[in-house]
């Protein structure tokens, strides 16, 4: 696994780079999803494709600006899937944007999961790993390009942030009067519409509610579970919280196509249980 860490590092490292110094416009390209791809989207996937080139232990790459998956090393152990540049459209708005990495066994379900990363590229770099062994770890670039070990990451039973996610005028009734009772309770506002960032911040803060429903237009939501919502489900778990489609834990869900989506749901437990009553009684 160390070899897979080290080749996300270091296209974490040239990504930072593109952002800092490439085109933020967009390609003339749109992926399996539908998103209209932007020129780092593609750069961005190059990097990773190249740097996990040189990982023996990866037998392929499930990416989401690419339809479908890549095999590198046929006997190898690891499945990567793996969004490269998410929210990257607020890159030309010099928002924070984040990768995201899935390392899975076998096949691309929840259960398969074996570790999570991400890193967020904003005013620092920071990358987080999630593991069996070593819980949820937080690493931050220094001016030599290494990344250092900085804190463990552990959510409390319940937070004070709420990000709110999806189109509000499309959002079913009963989840409108969650997210409304949610805020009466003295929650903080803080979604900038960048999932990475958004999460990172309910992690470092302590805990909060995340959320990206099913709506009326988009029933089974935007976020991919392969290359999003699988991952940080990992990561929310690892430190202590949980995440649900609004019934089930997410990471017992098998999607049957690696760009399937899912209403999702990542916070500390109490927050958690509470979007469970909610939509298991409607
Ligand atoms: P909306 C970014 O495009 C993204 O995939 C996630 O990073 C983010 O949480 C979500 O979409 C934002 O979507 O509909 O609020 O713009």
């Amino acid at each position: 696994m160390k070899e897979i860490y080290e080749a996300i590092e270091r296209s974490a490292i040239r990504i930072r780079h593109a952002i800092e110094n490439d085109d933020t416009g967009y390609s003339d390209n749109a992926n399996k999803t539908g998103d209209i791809q932007l020129k780092l989207d593609i750069k961005s996937d190059l990097i990773i494709e190249e740097e996990f080139a040189k990982v023996n232990t990866v037998k392929e790459l499930a990416s989401e600006e690419k339809d479908n998956v890549e095999v590198l090393n046929p006997d190898g152990r690891y499945l990567i899937g793996y969004d490269p540049l998410d929210g990257s459209s607020l890159a030309d708005v010099n928002l924070s944007v984040g990768s995201i990495f899935g390392i899975y066994e076998d096949d691309y379900s929840g259960n398969s999961l074996k570790s999570a990363v991400y890193v967020v590229y904003g005013p620092r770099v920071e990358m987080v790993i999630a593991s069996e062994e070593n819980g949820v770890e937080m690493f931050r670039l220094d001016s030599n390009n290494k990344f250092n070990f900085i804190q463990k990451l552990q959510l409390n039973e319940r937070g004070k942030l709420n990000a709110p996610g999806g189109t509000q005028k499309n959002w079913e009734p009963h989840h409108k009067e969650m997210i409304d009772d949610i805020f009466k309770d003295g929650y903080r506002l803080r979604y900038s519409g960048g999932m990475v960032p958004d999460l990172h911040q309910i992690l470092i803060k302590g805990g909060g509610l995340f959320s990206y429903p099913g709506t009326s237009d988009v029933p089974k939501g935007k976020l991919r579970m392969t290359f999003e919502v699988f991952p940080f489900a990992f990561v929310f778990e690892k430190a202590g919280g949980a995440a649900t489609d609004g019934c089930h834990r997410v990471l017992d869900l098998t999607p049957a196509h690696i760009h399937d989506t899912t209403p999702c749901f990542f916070g500390s437990k109490n927050e958690v249980d509470r979007v469970k009553v909610c939509y298991e009684r409607n």
